[in-house]
């Protein structure tokens, strides 16, 4: 590029990027973006704890004691970002009817008009990091790569942990492969000579997520947080890559994966699709409790699965990610202590509290210190939270950590070729109505489940918490085309497995948030939900005893395997019943769906529902 404003940057090209389509799109956004330097992240250790080193020069960072918390940092961001925004974000598509009714949609000329003067000179007084990633193992049939170009150095380390970020990505892409550009900035630029007043630098007013699903581009204004700005997450590896599984005969799920082998050594596979902040990590890295001695748990992936069917028949699953993004509050050695492991050394913590001796905390970790720093830097102590109700760390506070730093990590994690998905599980937050676990007679019934989901909403997206809103698949704020399409697909995936002879993955839509009168969680969760999976495995061996319902089938009582847990036939007819009331509403928020969702609906769902009316009336 030769344009004026180019004058004084030089690019940086390292002699090994070989990719002309990548080398002229870097050219391109920094002569829109106009940042002081350009850097190209190699992934190398040296280069995480250089950048690193930067952020807490920069105050974004605080480096932990290291005697408590090796090689780990706490960030602590603006409290205007903290969260996905939901509202801003957008899928522009040429036709509005192919975002549906559930994204926000703009034509992809109006938002690029848009964008334009936003991103002119976004990045003036800041450095563009060039970062390269694969989603999935490198090199694999199911893998992809995007390369992210962000003024974030706190993206560029996130990344390192959260992809596989790094020069090698390159010599995949060689001189012609194909990658999803994914443009990112804080939205804050400065003036010649000026430096950040703040230490999480961001655009308080002004926020764009921004999708081109048909030229699989991402557009990222304002936000330095999460899923807004760590672009391969959310925005790629859902958002994009739906689109793409859509075209390609694949599957881009909102799902952790874990692996499950009895005590006979035979393993199995299973994809489980919850909201955020419902407990996929906890579940993805669950500890079988007492009574299942000899029985192991692994985990596979903690948030998203990539899905592609094979010759044979059956669905394979990568986790795109390398690394977990989880939410901090109420993890802890009882409820999680993989997890907990995790994150001894090499984390970075975002919206936690600093505790006087270099530490962390978070509400539900352990006992509260004496004092601490809260996540907006004010002091905090107990006495202040019993006043004023001030939370030590954020809600939606997170941890950044490398999938390798878990203990309970599945040696096929890496598996290019991907693990065989035996089961799919979806699961809202539900207080009440919905039944601990149920199966689908088959796969259309599983797909209404799934796409009837409801969950109460959670601090991990800005807005009111605590409502019920329809989430289908877990996939409501993620699907990057129309969600009847997205249905369509499923139907259509099962249809192609079965013709192909094959035995389709049993499907179970379960809850583990069911309350009593006294609004207490009856369910105890965690360890203890590995009881449910091993019903489900029983059923997929034929050998497991249930009750069909209107719905589908579940376990009575003694169906469960209750050794080593005191779990009342009383306690557990309050997370089982069906009550009939609930139910017909239930059924009407599903008509209230179907009918925002009519255009490209499948016929198939509707009959679906007729017969669960039916059933339900009788
Ligand atoms: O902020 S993220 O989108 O990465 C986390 C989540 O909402 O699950
Ligand atoms: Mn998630």
């Amino acid at each position: 590029m030769n344009s004026p404003v180019m004058q004084g940057l030089t690019l940086n090209t390292p002699s090994y990027v070989k990719n002309a389509r990548l080398i002229a799109w870097v050219a391109d956004m920094a002569a829109l973006c106009k940042p002081d330097t350009v850097v190209w992240c190699d992934g190398s250790d040296e280069e995480y704890a250089r950048l690193c080193e930067q952020l807490v020069s920069a105050g974004t960072m605080k480096r932990l004691n290291p005697a408590k918390r090796p090689n780990s940092f706490l960030a602590c961001s603006d409290p205007s970002d903290v969260a996905r925004v939901e509202d801003r974000t957008f899928i522009c598509s040429e036709r509005q009817e192919d975002a549906g009714p559930t994204n926000n949609w703009k034509a992809p000329a109006e938002m690029r008009a848009t964008l334009q003067p936003l991103f002119d000179g976004c990045m003036r007084g800041r450095t563009m990091y060039v970062v390269p990633f694969s989603m999935g193992p490198l090199g694999s049939p199911i893998a992809h790569i995007g390369i992210e170009l962000s003024d974030s150095a706190y993206v560029a380390v996130n990344m390192k942990l959260m992809t596989r970020m790094g020069k090698a990505v390159f010599e995949v892409l060689g001189t012609d492969g194909e990658f999803v550009p994914c443009v990112h900035t804080v939205g804050a630029p400065l003036a010649s000579g000026e430096t950040d007043q703040t230490a999480w630098p961001c655009n308080p007013t002004t926020k764009y997520i921004v999708h081109y699903p048909e030229t699989r581009e991402i557009w990222s204004y304002g936000s330095g947080y999460g899923g807004n700005a760590l672009l391969g997450k959310k925005c790629f590896a859902l958002r994009i890559a739906s689109t793409m599984g859509k075209q390609q005969g694949w599957l881009a799920e909102h799902m952790l994966i874990l692996g499950v082998t009895n005590p006979e050594g035979k393993k199995y596979h299973v994809a489980a699709a919850f909201p955020s902040a419902c407990g996929k990590t906890n579940f993805a890295m669950l500890i079988p409790p007492k009574g299942f001695e000899g029985w192991k748990v692994t985990t596979i992936g903690d948030d998203i699965a990539w899905i592609k069917p094979r010759a044979d028949g059956r669905l394979y699953a990568i986790n795109p990610e390398a690394g977990y993004f989880g939410v901090a509050p109420g993890t802890n050695t009882l409820t999680n202590p993989n997890c907990m492991a995790s994150l001894d050394r090499d984390v970075i913590f975002t919206n936690v509290a600093l505790t006087d001796d270099g530490d962390i905390w978070w509400e539900g970790m352990s006992d509260a210190p004496a004092h601490a720093v809260d996540w907006q830097g004010k002091d905090w102590t107990p006495q202040i939270a019993k006043e004023t109700g001030a939370k030590a760390a954020h809600p939606n506070a997170r941890f950044t950590v490398a999938a390798t730093n878990n203990p309970a990590l599945d040696p096929a994690w890496d598996d290019p070729a991907g693990v065989p998905i035996d089961a799919f599980i979806f699961g809202g937050r539900r207080s009440t109505t919905v039944p601990l676990v149920t199966e689908a007679r088959d796969w259309t019934e599983g797909v209404y489940m799934a796409a009837t989901m409801g969950s109460e909403t959670t601090a991990a997206a800005f807005g009111a918490q605590g409502v019920v809103r329809r989430d289908p698949f877990a996939m409501l704020p993620f699907t990057g085309y129309n969600m009847s399409d997205y249905f369509q697909h499923w139907l259509d995936m099962g249809k192609k497995l079965r013709d192909q002879g094959a035995k389709l993955p049993g499907i179970f839509c379960v809850n583990w948030f069911r309350k009593d009168e006294a609004g207490k969680f009856v369910w105890p969760g965690f360890g203890e939900n590995m009881r449910v999976l091993k019903w489900m495995i029983d059923r997929l061996e034929g050998r497991g005893q249930g009750t069909e319902h209107a719905f589908g089938v579940s376990p009575r009582f003694e169906d469960i395997h209750w050794d080593g847990l005191n779990f009342s036939a009383e306690q557990y007819k309050t997370v089982t019943h069906i009550d009939r009331a609930a139910w017909g509403k239930e059924l009407e928020l599903h008509s209230e769906l179907f009918a925002q969702l009519a255009h490209h609906l499948p016929r198939e769902l509707e009959e679906t529902k007729a017969k669960i009316e039916k059933r339900l009336a009788a």
